[in-house]
């Protein structure tokens, strides 16, 4: 019997996207569902030490095999920015429309639009840690296009599409999604196990 895992994030839109890759296949328990409303900090400069903070918050809550995750959009002509401070790119508000912004105005004339998004999952299971790695290469447009997704979506088209994130279904962003790559690492490590 595979283990069920809770799910360590307050983001709806990442345990949607979750879900609908796993299509049934495997559990997956989130957070609203095991009842567990906390705060969970992301403090630190790299996304594996956030991803390592959020697996080990609900697993000294709770005991049990979880997994964690942090992502984070990396601009080429930024420098990588925003980067591990995507959530927080224009406050600490987390507005997801005012980061768009931001990052539309710093790349306004350039015409180096290349970026990808990189998922970190920090897995506990048996009380051991694994990390587990996704990205999605493409490009960021002149503004915003589609009204699906979160955050960065409407402003992202992956590598080998026409269509930006914001502009596909749940299942066609999965298909190119670095949560999506880092997750089939996940399910692959846990089947073979
Ligand atoms: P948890 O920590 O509770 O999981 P969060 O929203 O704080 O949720 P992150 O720190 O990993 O999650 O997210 C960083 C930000 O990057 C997020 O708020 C979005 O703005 C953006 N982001 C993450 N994944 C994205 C995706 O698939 N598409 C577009 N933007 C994304």
């Amino acid at each position: 019997m595979q283990p069920s895992l809770i799910f360590a994030t307050n983001n709806q839109h990442k345990a949607e996207e979750i879900q609908a890759f796993l299509n049934g296949k495997f559990e997956i328990i989130s957070l609203r569902n095991a009842g567990i409303d906390v705060e969970i900090p992301e403090p630190y400069n790299t996304l594996e030490e956030n991803a390592d903070t959020k697996a080990t918050t609900i697993f000294n809550l709770t005991q049990m095999d979880c997994f964690g995750e942090d992502t984070g959009l990396e601009v080429l002509s930024l420098n990588g920015e925003p980067g591990v401070k995507s959530a927080r790119y224009a406050g600490e508000s987390r507005n997801f429309k005012a980061n768009i912004d931001k990052l539309l105005y710093k790349l306004k004339g350039k015409p180096e639009r290349e970026a990808r998004f990189r998922t970190v999952i920090a897995l506990i299971l048996g009380g051991k840690i694994y990390h587990f790695e996704g990205t999605c290469k493409g490009r960021i447009l002149d503004a915003e296009r589609g009204s699906g997704g979160f955050g960065y979506d409407p402003v992202f088209v992956p590598e080998g599409a026409d269509l930006s994130f914001a502009e596909m279904t749940l299942e066609e962003k999965n298909k190119y999604s670095h949560r999506a790559k880092a997750v089939q690492k996940l399910i692959d490590f846990l089947l073979n196990k």
